[in-house]
């Protein structure tokens, strides 16, 4: 490090994004008001990222309409009116879609370009990009926008090849309507995206097979139109509501209970879970304090809700297989639903518990399992994502001399701050691993990066400073935190995508940081603050 740098290299943009869902259209607009140039390349044939592409039936946003939207300008949040407590796909897509627009954001994206390889020079100190459609562009940052949830998963697709109807991802749903209509459907997972799709499918299916290896925990939604009530408060409190979120541990202007599930008697308790269910949504999570850190807190929260679907389901075999025994609740992903356990009643609905007849092998009609063949005629496949560095590591990345980010991260991802990697030189992760990214709101973890990018760059211009990068002692200080504080809580007891046990040989590391949205906000301000301390910042 430390070395000179040719600032008068030739750069075409200053900064290429790669990617625009919430991350990248944001990343575009804020360059801009800070007087930066900025190019976005984006895979989809529309902006949106994850919502362009997840469009199976019942996609639906977990965090609630008002909480789940961009804070930076208040007169969009004026202008932009939510129908429903829950946001639809479609809904928040052409959300995505008025935000490009309002702010002029299309004349700098190019769609159906995939980035290919990133590779920095260490004696320019710019990065060149080469991209699917044969195009080399160099630029002095290069900002990843590229999703945590954004690299679908889909086992068992060779041996899938032999049969003969259609099959589907729901990470990759087809643009056009796609109508089971009379047809025997399979559906292979039990995660969000099958906890949502379920219930609808099953309302169009003539059958509908749902096959389970892990049951979740999963909390009904009470979607219903937007409380316009609070609409008008958060409109006519715009600052406080939006500093509510930012100051909290999620990034949502959920109520947490600052109490122990011990600090009460059971009656109390039953009464909050009762409250919190019928309310509904992931603020359940919230309901005492020590849920996620106490495991005998936990099982008392995870039993009333086992109970729920006892209470629910009406065969009772079906509602013990459905029941989550292996692991706490909210170790994986709360999942929020629209009557998924009720579905489980309709008469054309099968569950298949693969921990008792596991899948031998797809054949030319359906599925075997270990019990017998069940003929189909398509298959879904809700069976997730390569998540948090999925789609990083889909880019062949090179920082200084050639260092490949495919090799640096062989044993599992290693960054300072979730935002920087040692020997990757002004390339930034937006809500990379390491940083709180998918355990909080999104939109707010996104924005966050995103200022605290802005601040830096024009800190950069200012100074003259061209090049920035993570010392190693600061990566491997942050490393050994997140995984300290992971290990405070009941998180790394799952096998989760969070610790990428659904990927089979993907190194074991918990990869998002679990102290929240404002403690993390304060460690990067107070880093800024302290002269970028960690980093390493260079002139020409
Ligand atoms: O994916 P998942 P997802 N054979 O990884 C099963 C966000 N999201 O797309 O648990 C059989 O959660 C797998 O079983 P197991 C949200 O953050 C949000 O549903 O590995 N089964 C699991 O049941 C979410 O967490 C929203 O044993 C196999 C399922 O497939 C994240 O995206 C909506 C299998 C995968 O579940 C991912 O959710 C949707 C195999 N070989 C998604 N491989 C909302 O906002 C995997 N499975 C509401």
């Amino acid at each position: 490090m430390g070395h000179n740098h040719d600032v008068d290299a030739e750069v075409d943009v200053d900064v290429v994004v790669v990617g625009a869902g919430f991350a990248g259209l944001y990343r575009l607009h804020k360059m801009r008001e800070i007087g930066i140039t900025a190019r976005a390349f984006e895979q989809g044939g529309g902006v949106g990222g994850t919502w362009y592409w997840n469009r199976y039936p019942g996609a639906r946003c977990d965090v609630e309409s008002i909480d789940y939207t961009y804070s930076f300008s208040e007169e969009l949040q004026r202008e932009w009116r939510w129908t429903e407590r829950y946001p639809a796909q479609p809904e928040i897509l052409r959300y995505l879609n008025f935000v490009a627009d309002k702010f002029d954001l299309r004349r700098d994206i190019q769609l159906e370009t995939r980035v290919e390889s990133a590779s920095f020079d260490d004696v320019t100190a710019t990065w060149t990009i080469t991209t699917d459609r044969g195009e080399v562009v160099r630029c002095r940052f290069c900002v990843m926008a590229t999703g945590c949830l954004s690299a679908p998963k889909r086992p068992g697709l060779d041996e899938a090849a032999v049969f003969d109807g259609p099959t589907y991802h729901t990470g990759l749903w087809p643009h056009e309507d796609v109508d089971f209509t009379g047809m025997r459907v399979a559906i292979i997972g039990t995660g969000s995206s099958a906890i949502q799709s379920i219930p609808q499918i099953a309302k169009q299916a003539a059958h509908l097979t749902v096959f389970q290896r892990t049951p979740n925990f999963s909390i009904p939604a009470r979607n219903g139109p937007i409380d316009r009530d609070r609409e008008r408060w958060s409109d006519e409190h715009f600052a406080e509501f939006r500093s509510l979120a930012r100051q909290s541990g999620f990034g949502s202007s959920n109520v947490f209970n600052p109490q122990s599930a011990f600090a009460v008697t059971a009656e109390e308790r039953e009464a909050e879970f009762e409250r919190r269910w019928q309310t509904g949504g992931i603020a359940f999570l919230g309901s005492y304090m020590d849920l996620l850190f106490n495991e005998e807190a936990n099982e008392l929260a995870a039993e009333f809700v086992r109970q729920k679907i006892r209470e629910t389901v009406h065969d009772p075999e079906v509602a013990e297989s459905l029941a989550p025994r292996n692991h706490p609740l909210g170790s994986k992903r709360l999942c929020i639903d629209i009557d998924y356990f009720e579905t489980y009643n309709r008469p054309n609905v099968t569950l298949v518990d693969l921990t008792k007849t596991p899948i031998v092998e797809f054949t030319a009609q359906g599925i075997r399992t270990s019990a017998g063949d069940h003929d189909l005629d398509a298959i879904v496949f809700a069976t997730g994502f390569d998540a948090m560095t999925g789609a990083l590591l889909s880019i062949d990345i090179r920082g200084r001399d050639g260092l490949s980010l495919r090799d640096e991260w062989i044993d599992g991802p290693r960054t300072y701050l979730g935002l920087m990697v040692s020997g990757f030189p002004n390339l930034f992760t937006i809500t990379g691993p390491g940083s709180p990214s998918v355990l909080s709101n999104m939109v707010i973890s996104i924005e966050q990066h995103v200022d605290w990018l802005a601040a830096l760059f024009t800190h950069m211009r200012d100074n003259e400073l061209v090049c920035i990068e993570a010392t190693d002692a600061a990566q491997d200080a942050w490393t050994a935190h997140v995984n300290e504080i992971a290990n405070l809580t009941l998180f790394p007891c799952a096998n989760s995508w969070y610790v990428g046990a659904n990927i089979p040989g993907k190194p074991r590391i918990f990869m998002p940081y679990v102290a929240g949205v404002a403690v993390y906000r304060q460690r990067c301000d107070d880093v800024a603050a302290n002269d970028y301390e960690g980093f390493e910042l260079t002139r020409a």
